[in-house]
């Protein structure tokens, strides 16, 4: 199956509710009036697109109407596409080599099946990956991270379990530096005893980058379980509060119809989602794609 049809198969709960959903609506009312942007408005929040993304698209949605001179509901659906995917599109998005890439977010959301799907596709592009395993807190976690480095064929730089991870980064940056690798990945521990620990050991890693590879770009990726909706949305708020997040790898999207936490995501952070994952397989990560998902979600 060529990768668009993969990324389809994986939204196609999304696209089945929120296209069926906004369709409906469109449906039910010919004319543009104050009832339809109501009722609008409700589906979009219905959809998880969250309140604040949902008034700035009805807001964007009465201007684009009033502008085009747009009377039936009709001819709604291409603006919204539109609109959605200016919501979700950012500058500086694109990773400078060489750079560190520090994967971050609570248990169980699929950080270290990302780095390893991440690992694979940075590969395939032709770029010296390695990977760093500074989750050293959760039993097993090192195996697992070396599994997938296995699979992508990229080397990790590890200690045992309990190690600091802050020396694990520092070791892998004085490896990554002397072999010339474009991106260095960095997996962290999901759940520590407490929030200040979380952030205690996310700033010492950040010291430890700063100070030993200034020159090399970074990026922290925060990884979020689409399936968790809402909580989503509060997890990300925490995280930025301990970390600079530079964006949000969205996982999970194949188990949900709540798709529209994209939106939601993007924009009460303000941050871009950067890849999504859509399976369990090395192959079911993407680079996101903006218009493409706007048209996705809705067409
Ligand atoms: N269906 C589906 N499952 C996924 C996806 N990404 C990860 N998973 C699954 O989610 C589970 C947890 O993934 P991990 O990568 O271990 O998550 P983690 O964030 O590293 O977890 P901790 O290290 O315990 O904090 C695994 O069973 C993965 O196969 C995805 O995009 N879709
Ligand atoms: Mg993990």
């Amino acid at each position: 199956m060529n990768i668009f049809g993969k990324i389809r198969d994986g939204l196609k709960k999304t696209r089945d509710s929120v296209s069926a959903m906004v369709g409906d609506v469109i449906s039910s009312f010919s004319k543009i009036d104050e009832d339809f942007y109501e009722e609008l408005e409700e589906t979009l929040i219905l959809c998880d697109i969250g309140v604040s993304a949902t008034q700035r698209i009805i807001e964007e949605l009465r201007l684009k109407v009033k502008a085009d001179k747009i009377t039936e509901t009709a001819g709604v659906k291409k603006q919204l596409i539109e609109i959605i995917a200016d919501l979700l599109t950012f500058d500086d998005v694109a990773i400078e080599e060489p750079c560190i890439v520090l994967v971050v977010g609570v248990n169980g959301v699929g950080k270290t099946t990302s780095i390893g799907k991440l690992a694979k596709l940075f590969k395939e592009d032709g770029k010296k990956v390695y990977l760093a395993a500074a989750d050293t807190f959760r039993a097993a976690a090192v195996e697992q991270l070396s599994e997938w480095g296995a699979r992508a064929n990229v080397k990790v730089i590890k200690y045992g379990q309990g190690a600091d991870p802050a020396a694990v980064v520092y070791d892998a940056i004085d490896s990554a530096k002397h072999n010339n690798v474009d991106l260095l990945i960095c997996d962290t521990a999901g759940r520590l005893h407490n929030k200040k620990n979380l952030m205690n050991e996310l700033s010492k890693i950040n010291r430890v980058i700063d100070k030993s590879y200034s020159e090399a770009s970074k990026k922290t990726y925060l990884v979020v379980d689409a399936t968790t909706g809402q909580n989503a949305v509060v997890q990300a708020k925490e995280f930025s509060e301990a970390a600079d997040l530079s964006g949000v790898i969205l996982t999970k999207l194949d188990g949900t119809a709540k798709g529209g936490i994209v939106c939601a995501i993007s924009a009460e952070l303000n941050l871009p989602v950067v890849f999504v994952g859509v399976g369990e397989a090395i192959d079911d990560l993407h680079p996101f794609d903006a218009q493409e998902f706007a048209a996705n979600l809705l067409e």
